[in-house]
């Protein structure tokens, strides 16, 4: 309880800062975007692990304003760099279940569209696949709502969740994010490997673009680019920067 204390102090004193991982477009070797990743960095505690409290906002519904303040600062990010010669920087930011659940995300993310006057196609929202089915009416509005605001939506952690794909057509989505345990084995289990290929390959004939997640060697990196995968994220390229570090790699790749 005084962890969830903290964690609602944390709001109010500004303890919270979103990092920017890189998204690189396979074919061209160029950064094409960023995921913003949620840090909290505790007065005398240092960082805390994300899976240490993410899930504690999740529960408490404290994401829901904490998620406002996420895609605010994420909007006044994709400002920042839109106004810069090596920009602009799509961005996506994750949104959980509990953000759908009172109608007010497409108003936080007009606001914040509008408050920071940015293209909407920059910003995208990251929604996991069981984040999709739990209130698949209003999900299904909401995220529907938001498409025609010209914000792009991504199914995040793709082939982890529900096994039926009907949602694919019920949702209409962006981009599949590849979830990395696929990733982790592609070089090492030709089940894995055939999986990758399959969603991909769905991914393409649905016309969505496909991310894949924790990519960390170079034969993994070679594998997806054969397999046209459209951008990679992960280690091998780089991990989860502060927007200032994440702009100096923009100028060097630049
Ligand atoms: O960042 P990794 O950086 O360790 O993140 C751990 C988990 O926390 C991931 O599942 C990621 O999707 C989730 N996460 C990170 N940032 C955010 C955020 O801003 N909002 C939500 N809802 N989840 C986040
Ligand atoms: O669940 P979601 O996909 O939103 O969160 C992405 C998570 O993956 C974050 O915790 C991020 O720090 C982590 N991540 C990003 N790249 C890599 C990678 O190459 N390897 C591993 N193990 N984790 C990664
Ligand atoms: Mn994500
Ligand atoms: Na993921």
């Amino acid at each position: 309880f005084e962890f969830e204390r903290a964690l609602r102090q944390a709001v109010v004193n500004g303890e919270f800062e979103l990092y920017y991982q890189p998204k690189v477009d396979v074919a061209s070797g160029r950064m094409a975007g960023a995921e913003a990743l949620l840090r909290w960095n505790r007065p005398g505690h240092g960082a805390v692990a994300p899976s240490a409290f993410i899930p504690l906002l999740e529960e408490t519904g404290l994401i829901v304003e904490v998620g406002a303040w996420i895609i605010d600062t994420a909007c006044r990010q994709i400002a920042l760099w839109s106004a810069r010669p090596e920009g602009p920087v799509p961005v996506a930011v994750n949104v959980a279940s509990r953000q759908f659940s009172d109608n007010q995300l497409q108003h936080t993310v007009a606001e914040a569209i509008a408050a920071h006057g940015i293209a909407p196609g920059l910003l995208s929202l990251e929604v996991t696949e069981s984040a999709l089915m739990d209130d698949t009416e209003r999900t299904a509005t909401s995220l529907a709502a938001l498409r025609t605001m010209g914000v792009k939506v991504a199914i995040d952690d793709f082939g982890t969740g529900y096994s039926s794909l009907a949602y694919l057509k019920r949702f209409p989505v962006d981009v599949l994010k590849i979830d990395i345990a696929f990733i982790r084995e592609v070089t090492v289990d030709p089940g894995a490997a055939a999986l990758v290929d399959a969603i991909i390959a769905m991914a393409h004939s649905l016309g969505l673009e496909v991310v894949a997640e924790g990519v960390e060697t170079e034969a993994q990196l070679a594998y997806l680019a054969r397999r046209r995968c459209d951008q990679i994220q992960g280690y091998v390229f780089s991990r989860p920067l502060p927007a200032m570090q994440f702009q100096h790699l923009l100028l060097s790749a630049a």
